[in-house]
């Protein structure tokens, strides 16, 4: 029993492991924004895989605040909660809320049911830059990156690369400076983002929104920190818009 249980798992992850070494779109991070863009690009048909360094997904909603297990969302994204099925309470007449582990998981069963492939523990540590293009992502075991062992990664090819990886922007960094390329931002480079204004950030979270170089997207608090704006505090509904938008884009260019 032991031996079959040892064969079943391994066959089974490797098969979709060799199904899966190409790809539509790899979204790094596994935060409210990437797993929306994953959901819409699934529905359209293409094929995604997500990468997240940690072992649960879900990035930074699961804590709501504070650790108070809720999070708001304004009447402008709502309607991606209806579709997505995920509960809230009316607060006032601009705000719901939702409870954080319910949303949560919610957005992850709507994207791993759509067949997104998620693959946790997985950290992007570079990118696959070729003909002046990101076109891939460079993956390591999540706990070997954060040991810093001399391990060698492995490449996964993509079409399109979307940074989802939240406040620390890091495929956008990494791609920048190793590759010295100017990216579409007002640096050129990634600027960092600014102290907290939850009006602006939302905004400017989706507005900034976009392709940054050509294979590589940015979405979420990810696009902030990469032009240069304000973080917005436990607000969520410029992240579900901001993943929504992405796919959008993407989708345009693929078709
Ligand atoms: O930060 P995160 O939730 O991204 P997001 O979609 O949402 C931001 C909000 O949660 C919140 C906010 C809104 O008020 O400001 O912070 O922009 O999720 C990012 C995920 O990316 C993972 C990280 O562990 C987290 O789960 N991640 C970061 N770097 C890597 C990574 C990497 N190099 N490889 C794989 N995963």
């Amino acid at each position: 029993m032991d031996l079959e249980v040892t064969k079943a798992i391994t066959e089974s992850w490797f098969a979709r492991l060799q199904e899966n070494l190409c790809f539509d779109a790899a979204i790094v991070g596994t935060g409210p924004s990437g797993l929306i863009a994953a959901v819409k690009l699934a529905d359209a048909g293409y094929k995604v895989s997500m990468f997240e360094s940690k072992l649960a997904p879900g990035g930074g909603m699961w804590g709501g605040a504070m650790l108070f297990s809720s999070i708001a969302v304004q009447n402008e994204a709502v309607y991606l909660l209806d579709e997505l099925e995920i509960p809230y309470k009316r607060y006032n007449e601009n705000l719901v809320v939702c409870d954080s582990v319910l949303a949560t998981s919610a957005l992850i069963y709507q994207a791993s049911k759509r067949g997104v492939v998620i693959h946790n523990g997985m950290s992007v540590e570079d990118v696959v830059f070729m003909d002046n293009r990101v076109s891939g992502v460079v993956v390591n075991w999540g706990p070997v990156v954060r040991e810093g062992l001399h391990v060698d990664p492995l490449s996964f090819r993509a079409k399109i690369v979307v940074d989802a990886t939240g406040h620390p922007c890091m495929i956008s960094e990494t791609a920048a400076r190793k590759n010295n390329i100017t990216l579409n931002t007002p640096t050129g480079k990634v600027c960092g983002e600014c102290s907290l204004n939850a009006v602006e950030g939302e905004a400017m979270t989706v507005e900034n929104t976009k392709e940054i170089y050509p294979g590589l997207y940015v979405c979420g608090m990810a696009a902030n920190g990469v032009f240069g704006s304000p973080r917005m505090g436990p607000i969520f509904g410029g992240m579900l818009l901001s993943g929504e938008k992405v796919a959008k884009l993407i989708i345009e260019e693929l078709k």
